[in-house]
This record gives structure tokens, C-alpha cells and sequence, in this order.
């Protein structure tokens, strides 16, 4: 590779494809180093069938240009994976990014010299890319969880992880086929691998609440009353904690009558998608408070799945909204066909995969393909998968054995001139990831034209600074109870991470709030040089 620039930024997803195109409406130098062979990032990667955002498509887009926004056509209220990518696709096209991206680069190290006050990147072919500003936008769920089961290399059929799915269409028709996982994303792939396969057997370690995205094509209309105000309508979303346009009630659940739970409840059972959570301020405050929409979404279970035994295994026993909430299009439905099984393996372990089984406790399931769907080393996977090694050879690895740390999400002591989109101490997951996304970029961007601007060639965050927004990351997910339960969010899926809650919590106004006064008091809390 060319083995020069001023910003390296690695990952060509939404977040790297916007500071490259932000960063040459500056005049300032960029390139992208990208391990896949396109752009999109996770939309790149998760094409498993089913694969759709929760967040709905005329939220989940970029704001930066008013005109792309009115000129791209979303023909579903919940954009499919293809089409995401498609429109991923449009941007790199529309912009002329391509010619900055280096496809099939991964980055396997980054080392900072002092002297130089400069980053080398290192991809997996030995090339190296060095520059002043290194950013890191490799996303929160981008490295898949491939845990250790036991006999898997021995499985003589195909294996496909949701989080790597092949390019091509995998054609499951006249096959019996395993899914582990009940996350999001096996979640939205179980309803259409069940149509299509001989027959599907479900192994579960943890139910997970799942509401109805009532998916459905986008009215024109709707679409056109939201054009013609679409600023409006994204300053509105961007006053709301997790930054997505929708109605939250901050009233109390447990002071509203039986009949004002059930309404607002039934209401957003209705009407689907995550804002079900919405109906009242305190769900996640307090067990009591949480009881309520957890006993509502249970009922639902029971209501829909036939065999009641079946329905008691799908039903979450933890609490509802600690691990992310998934949104689905007919998957409690899924469990009434003949052709689907569940198994619960917390009831009846598993013990093995042989050439052709998945074994579970006094039972062997002959399976002619499998499908993982464990999910992903969040947050800091991406981030300790590239050896960066910092000023004094700090390493970030070494730095982050017990769990990560970091100033805004943005930037650590002791990693000059790095960058991170959306890292550890970010509001990142918990919000719409576009506007988010956009909001890193700003605000990175800006940073580097006011080093530009006064030349200043370094600029590192300070321990105290970064200790301090550490402290307060983890006041506010010790508030209520969202921390309580086994997540990705706190590191539980992956065995041997630390359990460290890493998103912040305090929600996406405040988070910007506290940029914008650490930028109005000079960049409060980082050093330049
Ligand atoms: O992963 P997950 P995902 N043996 O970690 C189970 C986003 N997303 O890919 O709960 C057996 O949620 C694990 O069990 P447990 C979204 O933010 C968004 O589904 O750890 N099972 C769990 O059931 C989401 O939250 C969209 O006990 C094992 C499952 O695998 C995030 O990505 C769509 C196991 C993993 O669920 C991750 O979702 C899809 C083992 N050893 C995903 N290890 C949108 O719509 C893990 N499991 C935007």
C-alpha cells in the first residue's frame, strides 16, 4: 500500500466512509484500511437471511447531506440487510470514496513513535501505512463470538457463523438444520431458515424477549410528511436519551392503574419495535417497575406459541430490557410449525457436536448444517484485536486485561493522536448508531482541524480526564438495574472478559452536551502538543 497519509482511519463502515468524505471537505488527507472486500461494515458482514436494522430506515441514515437524505427511497419502515448495504454502496459511490479505501487490509498492529509523533499501521500482509491521526472505526459488534464447543471441527456439513455469512445464497431447503444463539440475530434468521428447511432445531441458553416489528412497506405519504421536515424531525430525535424519534413516557409504571399498564403496553405491542420499553420512565429502575412489561411480554408468549411447555421455555425468566431487546417479524409464531424444535440447554446441556449431531444431554440431534449465532466480542473486540501499542510502549491490550477504559469514548491516555468511533464510554449501542456515528466524526473532525488550524501536531487525553469519565460511566449504569443482568454489555457472553459495563448509559443528549463543553473550554481534559 501506498505507506503514507495524514488520518489512517481503519474500517470502511458508515463511521469510516463519513470521516473519510468530512475529512476531504477539509483538504485534509485521508485513507482507509478496510478487511473486507466492500463497504458497510456490519452490513457488509451480517447477511444472514432475515438480517434487518430495529431502528427504523428513515431514522437509520445519514443527516449530513439534506440532499441525500431527500433523495434516497427506503421501501420498508425496517430496511433490509441488502438494502443497507445498497445504500452503504450509494454513499461510497455518490461521494467517490472508493479511490481512499484499501479493501482487504486488515490491521493486525499500530505502533505510535514518540519521535515522530506519528502511527504505523500494520496489515496482515506485513504492508504499513503510517500517519499523524490514526482513527479506529471497527464498530461495537463487528468481531463474531465463536466459542469453543466442543467436536465442532469434526462436523462433516457446513457451518456459518450469523455474523460471517457467506456472499452467496445459502439454500437450506430438504435440510435439518441447528441454530445456536437466541440473540437478535438468530432472532430474525429462526422464522425464515423454518420456512425453508427440512427441519430446524433451536438450541437456547437464554430466552430473550422479542417484540413484533410489524414490519411493513413505507406509506409514501408518511415519508413525504417526514421529508418535508426531515431537519426538524432529527433535532427532535436527537433531544431523546437514545436519539431515535419516538414518543417516551417518563411517567411511572408502578404508579399508573392495571388498565393505563395494560393500554400502553398492548399499545406498543401494537404498533412494534424497541419503543415498546418507552411506555413508562422507570421500567429499568426498579425490579417491581420491570416486572410489569416483562409479565406483559410473557403473556404474549402464551397467548401465541400452542404448546404451553414450549411456550414456558421461551419465556425470559431475567429482566426485560438488561440484554439488548430484540425485534422480530414471526418469530414466537415460528415455534407453532411441526417442522421446529427448542431446545433448552441450560435443562439439558450440550455435551458435543459429532459429524453429523449436535449432542445435548440424553439426546442427539442429527443435523446436516449449523448455524452459530453467538453474537460478538463487543465493544472492545474490534479495538484489543489490533496490537496498538501506544507512548512508552503502552499496549492497549495490556491496558484494557481488566476492562476497558477511555475519555468520551474517544480518545485514552497514553494513545496520542488515536482516535476511536463510538469506543467503551461512548453512548454508542444504547442509541440510533447513524446520528451517533455522525456526532464522533464531527466532532473528531473538528478536533483535528483545530490541531491543523494552531499546528499542533499531538493531542492525548489525560489520565485524570479519562479516569474521571470512567467514574462517571460507571455511577450511571450502576443506576437501576439495566447492570444487573448477564449482557454483552457488561462482557458476560465471552468467557474470560471482564465484567465491565462498557456503554454509556446517561443517554445520547448528555453525552453531547458534555462534548460540546469539553470543546467550549478548549478540549478540557486533553493535553496538545
Ligand atoms: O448476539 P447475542 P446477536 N453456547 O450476543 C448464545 C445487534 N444486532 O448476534 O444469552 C450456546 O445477542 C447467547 O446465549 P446467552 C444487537 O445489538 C442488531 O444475536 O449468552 N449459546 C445468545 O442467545 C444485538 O444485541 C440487529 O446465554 C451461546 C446468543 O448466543 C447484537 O447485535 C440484528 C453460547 C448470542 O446473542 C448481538 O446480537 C442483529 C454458547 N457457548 C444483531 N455463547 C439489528 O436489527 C453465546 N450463546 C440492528
Amino acid at each position: 500500500m501506498e505507506n503514507r497519509t495524514e488520518v489512517a482511519i481503519v474500517g470502511a463502515g458508515f463511521a469510516g466512509m463519513y470521516l473519510l468524505h468530512r475529512l476531504r471537505g477539509m483538504g485534509v488527507q485521508a485513507k482507509v484500511l478496510e478487511a473486507g472486500s466492500g463497504v458497510g461494515g456490519t452490513w457488509y458482514w451480517n447477511r444472514y437471511p432475515g438480517a434487518r436494522c430495529d431502528i427504523e430506515s428513515i431514522q437509520y441514515s445519514y443527516q449530513f447531506d439534506d440532499q441525500l437524505q431527500q433523495e434516497w427511497e427506503w421501501s420498508e419502515r425496517y430496511a433490509t440487510q441488502p438494502e443497507i448495504l445498497k445504500y452503504a454502496e450509494h454513499v461510497a459511490d455518490r461521494y467517490d470514496l472508493r479511490r481512499d479505501i484499501q479493501f482487504n487490509t486488515r490491521v493486525r498492529a499500530a505502533t505510535y513513535d514518540e519521535s515522530a509523533s506519528e502511527w504505523t499501521l500494520q496489515a496482515e500482509d506485513g504492508a504499513t501505512l503510517t500517519a499523524r491521526i490514526y482513527v479506529m472505526a471497527t464498530g461495537c459488534l463487528s468481531v463474531p463470538n465463536k466459542p469453543d464447543l466442543k467436536g465442532l471441527s469434526d462436523f462433516s456439513g457446513p457451518v456459518y457463523h450469523t455474523g460471517e455469512w457467506p456472499h452467496e445464497p445459502v439454500d437450506f431447503t430438504g435440510q435439518r438444520v441447528a441454530v445456536i444463539g437466541t440473540g437478535s440475530s438468530a432472532i430474525q434468521s429462526i422464522p425464515r431458515i423454518a420456512r425453508q428447511a427440512k427441519h430446524l432445531t433451536v438450541f437456547q441458553r437464554t430466552a430473550n424477549y422479542s417484540i413484533p416489528a410489524r414490519n411493513a412497506p413505507l406509506d409514501p405519504d408518511y415519508v413525504k410528511s417526514i421529508k418535508a421536515r426531515y431537519k426538524e424531525f432529527r433535532a427532535e430525535a436527537s433531544k431523546t436519551p437514545p436519539g431515535i424519534h419516538a414518543v417516551f413516557n417518563p411517567g411511572s409504571v408502578l404508579d399508573a392503574s392495571p388498565e393505563e399498564r395494560e393500554a400502553a403496553y398492548e399499545e406498543r405491542w401494537q404498533k412494534g419495535g424497541l419503543i415498546f420499553m418507552g411506555a413508562f420512565g422507570d421500567a429499568m429502575l426498579s425490579h417491581e417497575a420491570n416486572a410489569v412489561p416483562a409479565e406483559f411480554v410473557r403473556r404474549k408468549i402464551h397467548e401465541i406459541v400452542k404448546d404451553p411447555e414450549m411456550a414456558d421455555k421461551l419465556c425470559p425468566k431475567n429482566i426485560i430490557g438488561a440484554k439488548r431487546l430484540c425485534v422480530d417479524t414471526e418469530y414466537y409464531p415460528t415455534f407453532n410449525r411441526d417442522n421446529v424444535d427448542l431446545i433448552d440447554i441450560k435443562e439439558q446441556p450440550l455435551k458435543e457436536i459429532t459429524a453429523n449431531a449436535v449432542v445435548v444431554e440424553g439426546q442427539e440431534v442429527e443435523v446436516d448444517a449449523l448455524v452459530i449465532a453467538t453474537g460478538f466480542d463487543a465493544m472492545t473486540g474490534a479495538l484489543k484485536n489490533v496490537d496498538i501499542q501506544g507512548r512508552g510502549g503502552a499496549r492497549l491490550q495490556e491496558r484494557w486485561a481488566d476492562g476497558p477504559s477511555s475519555y468520551l469514548g474517544l480518545a485514552m491516555a497514553d494513545f496520542p493522536n488515536l482516535f476511536t468511533v463510538t469506543g467503551p464510554g461512548s453512548p454508542s449501542v444504547f442509541t440510533n448508531m447513524l446520528p451517533t456515528i455522525e456526532q464522533h466524526v464531527e466532532w473528531i473532525a473538528d478536533c483535528i482541524g483545530y490541531m491543523n488550524a494552531r499546528n499542533y501536531r499531538c493531542i492525548e487525553a489525560t489520565q485524570d480526564a479519562e479516569d474521571e469519565w470512567w467514574a462517571h460511566c460507571q455511577d450511571v449504569a450502576s443506576v437501576g438495574i439495566k447492570g444487573t443482568t448477564d449482557s454483552w454489555y457488561i462482557g458476560a457472553n465471552i468467557e474470560g472478559k471482564p465484567r465491565v459495563f462498557m456503554p454509556y448509559l446517561g443517554g445520547y443528549p448528555l453525552y453531547c452536551q458534555r462534548c460540546e463543553e469539553v470543546v467550549a473550554e478548549g478540549y478540557k481534559g486533553f493535553a496538545f502538543s
